[in-house]
């Protein structure tokens, strides 16, 4: 199977939906024989961003995903995704679980922040009537938790490790970078946040306190972009508290949310009572005498609260938004015989790898087996049948054949 690279971590105060959302993302609407991998560690899942399967565009009948699966034409490929543990205010400090969820979030490539826009729970988690608590100041919170969190450490390295090193560094970046690789940060990280931050003139070792903080700011945006689920939706009292959050933050980085519709939709569809696509805008009664009246009712009403006036239940697109956008990983699909499109067993578009856009068709290669990478003559480009050389970047849709000294 591919190598599930990325991870995205599920963050946000107690009681917002982070498990319920953890679960919905996590459950597989359809009935699959021998799933291995849903979770991988308690609080360690699989959930699966969707793509139009391109078996469907090269009018194929149907594809063999060893990974991940197919349904109705399209192709669900496999992320990692963490449910982090509650954050309260002063997490930073120590406070509540603060010092476990920051252990867990070093790893997270991109963050989703779960936000209970139904104003329900006040800021330490405790159920409050919905409408009374404030979203922004939620978000205002976690935000200032996160960052100061964040900055924190890097001033630690800093102090620690960079400044001494730096004076007599060949190429401070290298320096930077290579001390903060445990919170997963990479070269490129450094680079854009020097670059936003405006320090690209001015020597590391001549950085004051706050240009260190201007950059640590910056790195946190660049290497955990955040994204904002406003989630219980489905409650009435949430509807202005949905417009707030998209005015103030922007379209592209709040989604309205109904985790628990979801999850109610991914059951139902799992167990054979209707048929539903994560992502879509509605479903289907399979058999309307299975249903009790009371399950009848609650399908209504997802369809009514969260369908209708969302478009979905969100969460499908935040997943979306979070791999596609920020980011910004494209799909491609290595195979063995690059006339039938599959693997060495006859299984058609067996894996799809999500990868960086940029990452050529060599990088591909390493990533799947190092010797295949280091054994790399060229490639075949199956679609449009020509040879790529090493250094070929991949495109979305891609379907390639890497033909190396190890290949028969
Ligand atoms: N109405 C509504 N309730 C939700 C939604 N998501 C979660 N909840 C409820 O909110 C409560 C807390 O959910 P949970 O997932 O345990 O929150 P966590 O502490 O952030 O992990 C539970 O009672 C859930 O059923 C949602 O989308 N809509
Ligand atoms: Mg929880």
């Amino acid at each position: 199977m591919p190598v599930v690279e990325k991870l995205i971590g599920i963050v946000g105060k107690t009681n917002v939906g982070k498990s319920t959302l953890f679960s919905a993302m996590t459950l597989i609407p359809v009935k699959i024989a021998d799933h291995p991998f849903t979770t991988i560690e308690p609080n360690i899942g699989v959930a699966y961003v969707k793509k139009k399967c391109i078996h469907v565009e090269l009018s194929l009948s149907t594809c063999n995903p060893r990974s991940g699966f197919c349904i109705r034409g399209f192709r669900f490929i496999p992320v990692k995704i963490m449910d982090v543990a509650g954050l309260v205010p002063g997490a930073h400090r120590g406070r509540g679980l603060g010092n476990k969820f920051m252990d867990d979030i070093r790893q997270a490539d991109v963050l989703i922040h779960v936000v209970d826009a139904a104003g329900s729970t006040d800021l330490d988690g405790n159920r409050v009537k919905p409408g009374t608590a404030d979203p922004v100041e939620e978000v205002e919170n976690i935000l200032f938790e996160i960052n100061e969190w964040f900055k924190n450490t890097i001033m630690r390295i800093w102090e620690s490790k960079i400044s001494r090193s730096i004076i007599t560094a060949q190429n401070p970046l290298d320096t930077i970078y290579q001390n903060l690789s445990g919170l997963n940060i990479k070269r490129i990280h450094v680079v854009e946040a020097i670059r936003r931050s405006q320090l690209e003139s001015k020597h590391p070792k001549n950085w004051t306190t706050s240009d260190i903080e201007a950059f640590s700011l910056a790195l946190r945006e660049v290497s955990k972009p955040i994204i904002i689920a406003a989630n219980k939706a489905d409650h009435y009292e949430a509807r202005d508290n949905v417009k707030r959050l998209v005015e103030l933050y922007g379209r592209e980085n709040v989604v309205p949310v109904s985790a628990l519709a979801e999850l109610i939709l991914r059951k139902a569809a799992q167990s054979g009572l209707i048929e539903y696509t994560p992502g879509d805008s509605s479903f289907n009664i399979i058999n309307s005498k299975a249903l009790t009246r009371e399950q009848l009712r609650v399908l209504e009403m997802i369809q009514e609260n969260v369908l209708k006036p969302y478009g979905s239940t969100g969460v499908q697109e935040i997943l979306q938004r979070a791999v596609f956008e920020k980011l910004k990983l494209i799909a491609v699909y290595p195979v063995a015989d690059e006339s039938k499109l599959s693997d060495h067993a006859g299984n058609v578009l067996p894996d799809a790898y999500l990868v960086e856009k940029g990452t050529t068709v060599r990088e591909l290669a390493y990533m799947i087996h190092t010797a295949l990478g280091e054994g790399f003559l060229y490639a075949i480009d199956a679609r449009k049948k020509r040879r790529v050389g090493e250094s070929y970047v991949l495109e979305d849709n891609d379907v390639v054949k890497i033909v190396s000294t190890l290949s028969h």
